[in-house]
Formats: structure tokens, sequence, C-alpha cells
């Protein structure tokens, strides 16, 4: 448990009963034949543990990722320029924590606990987005990530809201509506500084040079080395391969970028018009593998800000669970 313990005393009070874990052929044979048929599995449903076990790393994944996610433009709420993005800016930081729970409930749905999940976040052995990693250093970098991160998001999350799992579908369907109003808001911004003063412009084009390979990062690696995207398709967890959704993305979106007479950190960027794919470098994916690992810009002082917020805030559990307990916030 992170830290000796002390944030969460509880152990995790829904383990996998003893059966679950081994697979019954002729129950698998029925499930898998249930998602041929394109019919949602629910929480009570029979399931093989891989398809549980793989649904919890990548639901819980994304729930840390919408926490963490917040960080980078959280911290630009005070310095937003002017009422109106302030407004917008505060709006998307708590509707991100929002989509957070949404998907913490739909995680806890197939057993393991919310506080176990904080644990595995805090201790360094859950995962989250690699993009979350890096620091948000002007107005610009919150532009793009408001513009080209959610529109990544909404490319994974709008395909895989088609998925097996019902809890993550519809998590997935509500998170999409918040997010394509955070894709407009973003758009917006990052509008205003690409056709502002050559001072904007250059701000938003050093933003989009430094955020480019980390959005390319962000669809996971190639398909060929891909650890769980074949079972993850076969069940209809991943509607759609990491090469393809990164080829959605670039297709939606690197036009709307050199419309607006900016440019992208790759001479090799281009849609082959006979296949109708993009072609682009290979990012440097020992980066990727040392940044998801602990090892970007920005992980220590993401999961430090976390750890904070989870020790000031154990008050506040305490007071909530025991309301006739008397609790005092403790003196800073
Ligand atoms: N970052 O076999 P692969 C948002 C890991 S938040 C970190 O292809 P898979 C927002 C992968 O976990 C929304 N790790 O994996 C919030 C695996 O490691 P493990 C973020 C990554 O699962 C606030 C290994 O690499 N969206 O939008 O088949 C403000 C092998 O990869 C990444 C989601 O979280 C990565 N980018 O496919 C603004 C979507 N990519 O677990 C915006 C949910 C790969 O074996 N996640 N890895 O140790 C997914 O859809 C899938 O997990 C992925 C990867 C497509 C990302």
């Amino acid at each position: 448990m992170y830290g000796g313990g002390y944030i969460f005393d509880e152990p995790d009070k829904r383990q996998l009963k003893e059966e679950q874990l081994h697979d019954d052929p002729e129950k698998l044979v029925e499930f898998e034949a249930r998602i041929a048929r394109g019919e949602k599995i629910e929480p009570g449903d029979w399931m093989p543990s891989e398809y549980r076990r793989q649904l919890i790393r990548l639901i819980e994944q994304h729930a840390h990722s919408e926490i963490i996610g917040a960080l980078p433009e959280g911290t630009w709420i005070t310095r937003a320029p002017g009422f109106k993005r302030k407004l917008a800016l505060i709006a998307k930081v708590q509707d991100e924590i929002g989509h957070g729970q949404l998907l913490y409930n739909a995680a806890e749905t197939l057993g393991k606990s919310r506080e176990a999940m904080i644990n595995d976040l805090l201790s360094g052995k859950s995962k989250y987005s690699n993009v979350f990693n890096y620091p948000a250093e002007t107005w610009a970098d919150v532009t793009v990530i408001g513009f080209l991160i959610d529109a990544a998001a909404i490319v994974n999350q709008v395909a895989n809201a088609k998925g097996s799992y019902g809890p993550y579908c519809r998590a997935l369907e509500r998170i999409c509506y918040e997010e394509s109003f955070h894709l407009k808001q973003g758009h917006d911004a990052f509008i205003e500084l690409a056709t502002g003063t050559p001072a904007q412009r250059a701000m938003v084009q050093d933003a989009l040079n430094r955020w480019w390979q980390p959005i390319m990062h962000f669809f996971g690696p190639p398909d060929k080395n891909s650890v769980h995207s074949e079972k993850l398709m076969q069940w209809k967890v991943k509607m759609a391969s990491n090469d393809d959704m990164r080829n959605q993305f670039l297709d939606a979106y690197v036009p709307k970028i050199w419309d607006l007479g900016l440019s992208l950190p790759d001479e090799n960027l281009k849609k082959d018009p006979v296949t109708g794919k993009w072609c682009y470098s290979d990012p440097d994916w020992d980066l990727f593998k040392k940044v998801i690992n602990g090892g970007g810009p920005c992980n220590k002082e993401r999961l430090d800000v976390r750890k904070w917020a989870e020790e000031h805030g154990r008050w506040v559990r305490k007071a909530l669970m025991n309301p006739a307990e008397k609790t005092t916030a403790p003196v800073a």
C-alpha cells in the first residue's frame, strides 16, 4: 500500500472470488458468442478472468489519466487570459475530475476498490497517459491540450464507446459529450492565438512543436509492438488499433492545423494518396517507454501533487465516513 498505508488503511474488500480465476471453456464459448452478436457484458455476467483483468487495467489507467490530466491545465486557471477563458477552464478542469469519478465507478464494478486503484496510482504501479507528464509552460500549451489532446481522446473514446463492456461504454458516451465542448473551447482559443499577433503565433507554434511527439505517442505503440491490442480487439474492448486511431486523428486534425498556416515538426508527415493513410516519422518510442514508466519531465511532480491532495483530504474523507465523530482540519 502506498506510503506505508497511511492514505487508505482499508484493504481491498472486493477481492475476486477464487472460482472466477478459472475459466470454464463452455462459458468462454458462450461469452465470445455474445460479444460476436454485439451484446453488452454487464457487471453480474460471467466473464473470463483475463477480460476482467484487462478491463480493470485499461479503465483504471483511463481514470487516472483524467485526474492527473486536470493538473497541467489546472495550474493555468488563475492565469488564463480574461474572465471568459477562466470560466471555461474552470468548467473543463471540473469536468475532467468528474470523468475520473465516472471511470473509477466503472472499474469498481469489476471488483477492484477505489482505494486500491488510488494506491496503485500513487505508488507508481499503475500507468496513466504519457501526455500529462509534460509541463504546460505557456497559455498556448493549454490551447494545444484543449484542442488536440481532447481531440485525440475523442477519437479513442467515440470508437471504444461502442465496445462490449456496458459500464465503460456508458461512461465513455457521457464523457464524449463533455469532451466535445472541451475541444470547441480549445479550438477557439487555439485559433485566437494562431490568427493573433506575431508573438502569439510564435507562442502557439512553439507549443505545437513541443507537444507533437507526445500526441503521436498518445495512441500507444505501433500495432506491431502493441501488447494488448489483439485480445482487446477480439473482445471488443478496443474498437480500433493504435495505428488506426492515430491515422484517424491525423486525418481529421492535421488539415485544420495546416489551414491556419502553422507547421508540424515532422517533414515526413503527409497523406499517401493511394492508401489514404498518413506517413510520418517514427516518434521516439524509447522516450515513450521512459515517460510511461515514471521517467518523464513531470511524473514526480504530478504524483507529488496527488499525494499531497490525498494526505490533506484525509480528514474530509474521515468526516464524511463518520459524521458523528468530531473531526477537525489539521493545522497547516
Ligand atoms: N500512455 O498494448 P498497448 C484526457 C501502455 S484523459 C501511457 O498498445 P493498450 C484528458 C499500455 O498501458 C484520456 N501508457 O496498450 C484528461 C501498456 O502498458 P501495461 C486518456 C500507455 O492498452 C484531462 C503498454 O503501453 N485516454 O483525454 O492495448 C485533460 C503497451 O501498449 C500509452 C485513455 O486513457 C499512453 N499513451 O492500448 C485533457 C484511453 N499507450 O498496461 C484530456 C484509454 C500505451 O501493459 N486507454 N501505453 O503496463 C486506451 O484506450 C489504451 O490503453 C491505449 C493503449 C490505446 C492508450
